[in-house]
């Protein structure tokens, strides 16, 4: 497991740090055993009951990140799943997480759409004595140990990194900001560490796209009759970023050239706009880490000691990543 001392790092991998991304990877790459959960079933076979509250479908990231749940969770590997996708939701997703109780599950994990909101519901499986794996984004609350651990990204350095190479790259850019799902985790780390380095005064706007590929598209339609001078995107993932495409060229202009785009993820389809130079520079934000995950589920069901934190290895690609390299993506 990569413990908490990678977040001080920088994203850029070392080689070490690659290899180690790429053994999570390759370790999850098998095909999704899509186990219909043992309905009722008390303890079948010794196996862990778990309740999964996935936030949605919204990305080709939340896509590759349930896959990967989904093949790790299995009947097999000694766990029956109870899968749920919030579509995005808070409300579907606290109801999830109230059935997950209802059932007596020996475990929940969930990945929370927005960071606050969750207190009641926190409480309510802290009385059922449950605990709780928060997976990807993070939640802010009131309720004391909410959670046994987090496995997810260090949002905030993807943030940094993505600013330095604007930076280095593009001084003097004046940059458009599309932010993911307002009070996510993920958007509130992101912009955090992104406006730190490039200062607030070389950013002319800021909207959200919330993560979907039609909903960036229409949010860079507003920025361009918005700001006509900007001339950088900062999406905060790549189906933002591949939305803002269609709006640019609809607008006869050329991404890569005359608006520079950065974002975060590294799916295939990010990463295949950064081969084809529509894209300048991707931060990856790996989201095969179900193996992770059920590392974290059988520790935290045997009662064994965890990490609080667990941060999956990322590093970043510029236009130097070749076909081959897209073509070879897990995801
Ligand atoms: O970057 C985005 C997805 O929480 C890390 O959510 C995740 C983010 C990811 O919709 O594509």
């Amino acid at each position: 497991m990569v413990s908490k001392k990678f977040r001080a790092r920088g994203i850029a991998a070392t080689v070490a740090v690659l290899a180690l991304g790429l053994a999570a990877c390759s370790s999850d790459g098998g095909d999704s055993g899509d186990k219909t959960p043992d309905a009722g079933g008390g303890d079948k076979g010794g196996n862990i009951k778990v309740g999964f509250s996935q936030l949605g479908a919204e990305s080709g990231w939340r896509t590759a990140n349930t896959e990967s749940v989904k093949a790790s969770l299995t009947a097999e590997n000694g766990i029956d799943l109870t899968f749920s996708d919030a579509q995005q939701k808070q409300e579907n997703q606290i109801k999830a997480l109230r059935d997950f109780i209802d059932q007596g599950v020996d475990v929940i994990a969930f990945s929370p759409v927005v960071e606050t909101g969750w207190d009641e519901v926190l409480q309510e499986i802290k009385d059922a004595e449950i605990p709780v794996v928060l997976v990807d984004r993070t939640v802010d609350t009131t309720v004391a140990d909410p959670y046994v651990t987090w496995i997810g990204a260090d949002f905030k350095q993807e943030g940094i990194t993505a600013g330095e190479w604007v930076k280095a790259n593009h001084p003097d850019a004046k940059i458009f900001e599309m932010q993911g799902t307002l009070g996510s985790g993920a958007q509130v780390d992101r912009e955090a560490g992104f406006d730190e380095v490039v200062g607030a005064e070389n950013i002319v706007g800021k909207a959200s796209g919330n993560f979907t590929r039609a909903e960036g598209k229409a949010a860079m339609e507003a920025a361009l009759q918005a700001y006509p001078d900007m001339n950088l995107l900062f999406a905060h993932n790549d189906d933002m970023g591949l939305g803002a495409i269609e709006a640019i060229e609809a607008a006869g202009k050329v991404p890569g050239k005359d608006i520079i785009i950065v974002t975060v993820d590294g799916v295939r389809d990010g990463l295949q706009a950064l081969v084809d130079k529509k894209f300048n520079y991707v931060v990856e934000c790996n989201p095969v880490f179900g193996d992770q995950i059920l590392d974290a589920i059988k520790k935290v069901h045997a009662g064994e000691e965890l990490p609080k934190e667990t941060i999956v290895v990322d590093e970043a690609f510029d236009q130097t990543i070749t076909q081959a390299d897209v073509d070879a993506r897990a995801y």
